[in-house]
């Protein structure tokens, strides 16, 4: 099942490694065909080429849009070598074969993501190479196909291994790497015409990444895993510079973009914020003075679970925070930027991985977000849902102050990135408790407020810090047990949506105990 390769077409936009390959095609005597850019570049470098122009009759025109569409190039990718009527019309319409297909597209993911404008978009969409990548892969029985500038080198090894032939199960593989190139292609045309359409977009979408990265192991070692990107050039982790440190897990990658998106939601102009993440949950969220003094303060929030941490920062890592974060073992450190001195710090600590973005994420952003459930994808708008001091309605007969206004929407802004039921301690814009996960909102409620007593003992304080603090649930209380727990724990200001059947027992007993209580009239669950 090896079939050898004596004609070759190539059309790549990207041309790293083409004259390498070219010549060394070349040197095993294959004939090679090629397009435009293609062919310049291979001729520039003294190696013989046909014009693909020459071969179809016909030059490239209309800007380029048309110059491999033709059946002598089609008819040389799919007749079948051994169906004599193929080979009939071969020969009758003086068509040659063509055994390799070395093709890469027009960079629309990378215009899209250049910020293009519409038009220059629409030119970068490719035809004519999806259309020979499905037509070769199709006829994978006899034609190898590239569409990866990765796979050359594979594919070099592959004919030396074989005496100029590819086996089939390599052109099997190549052709499974082809369709998957041309479905994510088309699934990244589709997702950029319906950004483009925006509320008027038809919900018919198509979701497909491209692979990033394969990883050591999935949540678990015994899980393989990868990362793929779809294409979306937004600061974050997918887009992050690496410094130092191993490469990132897939844990790592989860909490990573969880700090981050946490984080991103305190704008760099209202001061320095710290998220310190674990299992994708925030055990410690602050502002402060200085990016030192923000971390120090989200650390005291739980220093016990932030040990293994993921650190993300709304502004430029410095040597001062850097030298505090080294204190202790951390996973992840990533901010928009780190400063000389930072780095240096950082060099020491190897297993430390130090990213840095190009700004913040925009919580605003719409898109969609997906989870696979078995037997299909629930696709949902991001949750870019947020709440301004003038969204709050005041429901009981005390109202917050301005400093505990602040302090609720602190605590609101984190409880969205905290896994329901959700429940926040804040004092003076730092976490002081966290409940997350729990099956029963009043079980978070408590949790996070024993979490924050057993702080107090490790910091030394009389007092828990919830005494006086003000705390924030992502959904309704259905009960005013809940509610209750928190006044127990100190707090005296409480942010919720709002909208259970039970409200008016809620505020009775919000009142009775003496707190201020805002609703929201927005929710926001985490799963
Ligand atoms: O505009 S196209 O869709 N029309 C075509 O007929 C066609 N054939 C190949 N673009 C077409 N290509 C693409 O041209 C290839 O996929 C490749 O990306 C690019 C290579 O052009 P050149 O060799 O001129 O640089």
């Amino acid at each position: 099942d090896t079939a050898p390769v004596q004609r070759a077409l190539i059309s790549v936009s990207d041309k790293t490694g083409l004259v390498d390959l070219a010549r060394a095609l070349a040197t095993r005597g294959v004939e090679l065909l090629s397009t435009g850019g293609s062919a310049k570049a291979i001729r520039d470098a003294g190696i013989a080429v046909r014009d693909v122009a020459d071969v179809t009759g016909f030059p490239e025109m209309m800007d380029g849009r048309v110059k491999t569409l033709h059946p002598m190039v089609h008819g040389g990718l799919l007749a079948l070598r051994d169906n004599a009527n193929h080979v009939s019309a071969m020969d009758e319409h003086g068509i040659g074969a063509i055994d390799l297909l070395v093709v890469n597209l027009y960079p629309f993911e990378e215009t899209v993501a250049k910020g293009a404008d519409y038009d220059t978009c629409i030119e970068n969409i490719d035809i004519g190479g999806p259309a020979m990548i499905r037509a070769a892969a199709k006829n994978h029985g006899f034609v190898t196909t590239v569409v990866d500038v990765e796979d050359y080198d594979a594919l070099l090894a592959e004919l030396d291994a074989n005496d100029g032939q590819t086996t089939y199960a390599f052109r099997q593989k190549m052709a499974q790497i082809a369709y998957a190139r041309t479905g994510a292609y088309d699934a990244a045309v589709s997702t950029w015409m319906a950004d483009a359409l925006g509320e008027a977009a038809p919900r018919r979408r198509v979701f497909a990444g491209t692979l990033a990265q394969t990883l050591r192991y999935g949540e678990n070692p015994h899980q393989s895993a990868a990362f793929y990107k779809d294409g979306a050039n937004r600061p974050g982790v997918s887009t992050a510079t690496q410094h130092q440190g191993k490469e990132l897990s897939y844990n790592n990658i989860n909490d990573t973009d969880a700090a981050f998106e946490l984080v991103s939601e305190f704008l760099p102009g209202d001061g320095p914020a710290c998220a310190i993440i674990k299992h994708a949950n925030p055990c410690g969220v602050a502002r402060g003075d200085t990016l030192k003094d923000a971390y120090q303060r989200a650390f005291d929030c739980d220093r016990t679970s932030a040990f293994g941490g993921i650190i993300a920062l709304n502004g430029a890592l410095d040597g001062d925070t850097a030298e505090v974060i080294s204190e202790i073992f951390t996973e992840v450190v990533i901010a928009p930027g780190a400063d000389q001195a930072a780095r240096d710090i950082f060099a020491k600590k190897k297993n430390l991985r130090l990213l840095t973005t190009d700004g913040l994420s925009n919580p605003a952003l719409g898109g969609l977000t997906y989870r696979q459930v078995s037997g299909g994808m629930l696709v949902q708008d991001r949750d870019n849902g947020a709440i301004a001091l003038d969204d709050l309605k005041v429901v009981t007969q005390k109202a917050p102050t301005d400093a505990q206004l602040a302090d609720l929407l602190f605590a609101w802004k984190v409880a969205k990135h905290v896994k329901s039921n959700a429940i926040v301690y804040v004092k003076d814009g730092a976490t002081v408790g966290v409940g997350a996960g729990q099956m029963s909102r009043v079980d978070s409620t408590r949790i996070a407020a024993r979490k924050s007593l057993d702080m107090a003992e490790v910091l030394g304080l009389s007092a828990p810090l919830t005494r006086g603090s003000v705390v924030a649930s992502d959904a309704f209380f259905p009960f005013p047990d809940g509610l209750l727990t928190a006044a127990e724990a100190g707090a005296v200001a409480v942010i919720q949506p709002g909208g259970s059947m039970r409200d008016d027992d809620v505020i009775k007993a919000a009142d009775e105990a003496g707190l201020a209580m805002v609703f929201t009239g927005m929710r926001h669950f985490r799963h």
